[in-house]
C-alpha cells in the first residue's frame, strides 16, 4: 500500500530545504549575512578603521576554519578590547539588578562564581561552553559574523549557540551594529544556562529545520521578539530576558521605560510583527513567565506544516526524521 501511494505522490523529500541531521553538518551552517560588517556596512564604526578590521578578520578566521568537534579557539585579546569590555561590563551590571529577569540573574552570578565574568577579563568561549554544557546541555560553535536565519535557527535544534569571538569597536561601547562577543557573552549566556529558556530555544531550532523560507521568516521573528527583545512578567513587574536587550544600556532602560508600547507574546501575532535592526523596537512582547512562551510556540509550531516530522536523540546528538502518516 505504502508502495502505491508513494508511487502516485510527488516524492515530498524534493521540495524540503536541505537541513543537518548531526552535529558535524554543522560545519555546512555557515552563510554569512555581511551587510553590517566593518567591510561592508558605512555606518559600523570600524568602517574607517583598518586596524579594527584587521584584528576583526583574524578572529573571524579562527571561526572560519573551525569544524565540529575541534577544541574552540582561545584568543588573546589585547589591553584595549579588555578596556572595550570592562566599560561594557560595569555599565551594564550596575543596572541589571533591577531590570533583568531572575533567571538571567542566577546565570550571571554563576558565571562570575565559576566562570571567569567579571570585567578583568574577557571570558572564552571554551570554558563558557564547558560551564553551559553542565547546566543544560548547551554548546558553544564559532562564527565568523552574523549568520544566516536558517543556519543560525537549525544549530539551535543540536543545542549550539553559534557564538561571535571578535568585539566591538572601542569607540562606541555601548553599541554594536553586528553580533560581537560582548552581546553573546553578557546577552545570551546567562539565559542558555537556565533549563526552560534552554528548551525554548531548541525548539525553535526543531521548528526551523527544513522549514520552507516564508516558515523561516517567521521563526526568525519570534526569536527576535523573545530570544532578541523578549520581555516577561516576574512578580507583577516586567523584566528583560532578550539578549539584545541585556547587551544594550540604551535599549534595556528604553525597554523597561513607559515610552514603548507592550503587547501579550502570542506567536501567531508576533510571528507577523515588522521589526528594526537599525534602532530601537517600536513595540515590545511580554510573555507570562517562559513556561507559558513554550507552551504557546510548541502549539505554533505544530501549525508549521511539514511533509515529516524531527524527533532529537539526545544521545547521538542527532535528529531523526519521521514520515509523516
Ligand atoms: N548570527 N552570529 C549570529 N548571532 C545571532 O544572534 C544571530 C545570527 N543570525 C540570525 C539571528 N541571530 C537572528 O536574529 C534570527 O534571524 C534567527
Ligand atoms: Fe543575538
Amino acid at each position: 500500500l505504502r508502495r502505491v501511494v508513494d508511487d502516485v505522490r510527488p516524492v515530498p523529500e524534493e521540495k524540503v530545504p536541505w537541513f543537518p541531521r548531526q552535529l558535524k553538518d554543522l560545519d555546512r551552517c555557515n552563510m554569512l549575512i555581511t551587510k553590517f560588517d566593518p567591510d561592508m556596512d558605512q555606518d559600523h564604526p570600524g568602517y574607517s578603521d583598518p586596524e579594527y578590521r584587521k584584528r576583526r578578520a583574524f578572529i573571524s578566521e579562527l571561526a572560519s576554519t573551525y569544524k565540529q568537534g575541534e577544541p574552540l579557539p582561545t584568543v588573546d585579546y589585547t589591553a584595549e578590547e579588555v578596556a572595550t569590555w570592562r566599560e561594557v561590563y560595569q555599565q551594564l551590571r550596575s543596572i541589571y539588578p533591577g531590570l533583568a529577569c531572575r533567571q538571567f540573574l542566577d546565570g550571571l552570578q554563576q558565571l562570575e562564581k565559576e566562570s571567569g565574568y567579571g570585567e578583568e577579563r574577557i571570558p572564552q568561549l571554551r570554558e563558557v561552553s564547558a560551564f553551559l554544557k553542565e547546566r543544560t546541555g548547551f554548546q558553544l560553535r564559532p562564527v565568523a559574523g552574523l549568520l544566516s536565519a536558517r543556519d543560525f535557527l537549525n544549530s539551535l535544534a543540536f543545542r549550539v549557540f553559534q557564538c561571535t569571538q571578535y568585539i566591538r569597536h572601542p569607540s562606541r561601547p555601548m553599541h554594536s551594529p553586528e553580533p560581537d562577543c560582548c552581546h553573546e557573552l553578557l546577552g545570551h549566556i546567562p539565559m542558555l544556562a537556565d533549563t526552560e529558556f534552554a528548551q525554548f530555544s531548541q525548539e525553535i531550532g526543531l521548528a526551523s529545520l527544513g522549514a520552507s523560507d516564508e516558515d523561516i521568516e517567521k521563526l526568525s521573528t519570534l526569536y527576535w521578539f523573545t530570544v532578541e527583545f523578549g520581555l516577561c512578567k516576574q512578580n507583577g513587574a516586567v523584566k528583560a530576558y532578550g539578549a539584545g536587550l541585556l547587551s544594550s544600556y540604551g535599549e534595556l532602560v528604553y525597554a523597561l521605560s513607559n515610552e514603548p508600547e507592550y503587547k501579550p507574546f502570542d506567536p501567531e501575532e508576533t510571528a507577523m510583527q515588522p521589526y528594526q535592526d537599525q534602532t530601537y523596537q517600536p513595540v515590545y512582547f511580554v510573555s507570562e513567565s517562559f513556561e507559558d512562551a513554550k507552551t504557546k510556540l510548541r502549539r505554533y509550531s505544530a501549525t508549521i506544516k511539514r511533509p515529516f516530522a524531527v524527533r532529537y536523540d539526545p544521545f547521538t546528538c542527532s535528529v531523526e526524521v519521521l514520515d509523516q502518516p
